[in-house]
């Protein structure tokens, strides 16, 4: 009997209208719309790249559609997190330090993947520098270049890349063994679809 393949929980994080349902619609299905609707709790969609299969968590960044505290439920659990920041709005990026806390209380994973992104790189007002970023994610958690993104959902720019990214890293942990298998128990295996079902959570 062979061993089923752990899912790893890729989470999207990030404050509202930073554009991170935009940009896992963007990788998932190639698609962008630029109406707004706010996400509700969370849900998720599984997607194999490179053999792997990461479920990703998209979440809600209105505090009164979250889990508000210093806990977050849908955070436990997490292999990899995606921090988004709209690159036009700086309070969006000050708003990482308290999502990054909220994160690293909750996850329960020692050692989680992080990647840093700002979002809406196609709009020429940008507030946040690529210095700035990298002096964040660096300061932080030990980032490396490699690890933050400027990108674009509406143009797709830099979209796959981020994901990519996130699987690298992912792979590389497992190479080097420094996975628990049992940070996979918050998710639901899908088998070998490569994207599909949306589950929604109810939080
Ligand atoms: N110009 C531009 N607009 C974007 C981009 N990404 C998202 N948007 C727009 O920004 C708005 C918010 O995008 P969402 O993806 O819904 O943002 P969100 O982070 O999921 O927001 P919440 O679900 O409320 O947390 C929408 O009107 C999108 O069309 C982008 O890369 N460029
Ligand atoms: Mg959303």
């Amino acid at each position: 009997m062979t061993t089923p393949k752990p899912v790893y929980k890729v989470i999207v994080i990030g404050d509202n209208g930073v554009g991170k349902t935009s940009l896992r619609t963007r990788f998932l299905y190639g698609k962008f719309t630029s109406s707004y609707r706010a996400t509700i709790g969370a849900d998720f969609l599984t997607k194999n790249i490179n053999g792997m299969t990461l479920s990703i968590w998209d979440t809600a960044g209105q505090e009164r559609f979250n889990s508000l505290g210093s806990s977050n439920p849908i955070f436990r659990g997490t292999d990899a997190a995606i921090f988004v920041f709209d690159s036009t709005n700086a309070s969006s990026f000050a708003s990482l330090e308290k999502w990054l806390t909220q994160f690293l209380s909750s996850s329960g994973s020692p050692s989680p993947t992080i990647v840093l992104v700002g979002n809406k790189i196609d709009i020429p007002e940008r507030t946040i520098t690529s210095k700035q970023a990298q002096n964040f994610a660096q300061s932080k958690w030990k980032a490396k270049a490699e690890d933050v993104f400027f990108c674009s959902a509406k143009t797709d720019h830099q979209v796959k890349e981020v994901f990519n990214r996130v699987a690298y890293l992912l792979q590389n942990k497992i190479d080097g063994n420094q996975f628990q298998m049992e940070t996979a128990t918050d998710t639901v295996n899908l088998g070998r679809r490569s994207t599909s079902l949306t589950s929604k959570c109810c939080f």
